[in-house]
């Protein structure tokens, strides 16, 4: 795993975050979903400098989004995200040398508010069995594993807003509810190289260049 500052200056981060806040905060919406595609922050985020050079030390020259998720973290609403890696689920499996994951903090986040736990070492171990989250109905559908997780082993990123980090995709990692008093949110990338996925339910993999030509 490998962390970065300054996908976006503290002060930028902590803007976009009221932005956030302030527009979900009715319905409490905890999951946007490709936000990259709709909304302009998120298409400048998935292509900061800092970011895409980080992105083009672990898989080369020729970058494309493959995702992205919003997670939104309510203070005192419980939302959980479970020990899952990012590689797999029903729809796509990712080549491990041909993509990675990153999160982007755009508030703090420590434990109380629910940072990343991730398992060191997780990600040479492969793909594991996974099975979805229980209530996901709402929106937060995702592959999780099942069993075979030592949370002893597990250890918490706390981050400040403008902090990233590139994950292996088969890094098993969780987040638990934020008990802490502000909100907390942060975006999950999923990059890929060219044939650095394969689709298993035959549907289009809407790919967002960002890097080179190879596209
Ligand atoms: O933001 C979080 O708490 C976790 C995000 C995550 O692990 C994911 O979306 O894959």
């Amino acid at each position: 795993m490998r962390r970065f500052r300054g996908w976006a200056t503290p002060a930028a981060a902590t803007a976009r975050a009221a932005h956030l806040t302030a527009r979900y905060r009715a319905d409490r919406t905890e999951v946007v979903r490709n936000p990259h595609l709709t909304a302009e922050w998120a298409r400048h985020a998935v292509r900061s400098p800092v970011l895409l050079n980080a992105v083009r030390r672990a898989i080369g020259p020729d970058i494309a989004v493959e995702n992205t998720f919003l997670v939104i973290k309510w203070p005192g609403h419980p939302f959980e995200v479970p020990w899952h890696q990012d590689g797999i689920n029903d729809r796509i499996i990712l080549d491990p040398r041909r993509s990675v994951a990153a999160w982007l903090a755009l508030t703090n986040a420590d434990e109380a508010s629910g940072c990343l736990r991730v398992i060191p070492g997780s990600q040479q171990y492969g793909y594991r069995q996974y099975g979805t989250e229980p209530d996901a109905g709402a929106a937060r559908g995702r592959a999780l594993s099942v069993g075979g997780i030592d949370t002893a082993q597990a250890q918490a990123l706390p981050s400040q807003g403008g902090d990233g980090c590139l994950m292996d995709v088969r890094l098993v990692h969780s987040s638990a509810s934020n008990t802490g008093a502000g909100v907390r949110i942060g975006l999950n990338i999923r990059f890929v190289a060219p044939a650095g996925y394969s689709v298993r339910d035959g549907s289009d993999p809407s790919l967002y260049p960002v890097s080179g030509t190879g596209w």
